[in-house]
């Protein structure tokens, strides 16, 4: 499998907590690497955008909201089949479905604030990508 890079977000809910480093820590066991990483604070509007895929769900604004709440961490991560690698380390969105172990399984309070995001594909992780990093911020 390819060397491949992918889109991370520490949600509020974890930036809340003080585990950013406990979730890093994950990643790197799992052989991923961080490549480059900011600490930001969203507006409502920019995680709207961000999440324009799923405005017509009920839990838009919610989202929205919730992800504007309070800074989050976004980060590329690279490794080996990054994109599937990462979603594994996550696990399930709802944290109740997800296997020990995952970031979401130990983490994540709901459905809705589950810790972290990942991109679901290489194609949306290079939009995902260019989203919130320019080229001078991503280490070749
Ligand atoms: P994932 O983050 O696992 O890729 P997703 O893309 O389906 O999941 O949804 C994006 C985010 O939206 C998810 O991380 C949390 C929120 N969400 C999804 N389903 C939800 C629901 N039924 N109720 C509340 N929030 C939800
Ligand atoms: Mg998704």
């Amino acid at each position: 499998m390819a060397i491949e890079r992918t889109l991370s977000i520490i949600k509020p809910d974890a930036t809340r907590r003080n585990l950013t480093g406990k979730i890093n820590a994950k990643f790197e066991e799992a052989g991923l690497r961080i490549v480059a990483q900011k600490r930001i604070h969203l507006t409502e509007a920019q995680a709207g955008q961000f999440y324009e895929v799923h405005k017509e769900r009920p839990f838009y604004g919610e989202l929205c909201q919730f992800m504007a709440s309070a800074p989050v961490v976004v980060q590329v991560l690279e490794g080996e089949g990054a994109v599937a690698k990462n979603r594994e380390v996550m696990g399930a969105t709802n944290p109740a479905e997800a296997a020990d172990g995952t970031v979401r399984k130990e983490f994540a309070l709901s459905i809705g604030e589950n810790s972290v995001h990942g991109s679901d594909s290489a194609e949306n992780a290079a939009i995902e990508i260019a989203f919130f990093f320019s080229g001078l911020e991503l280490v070749g």
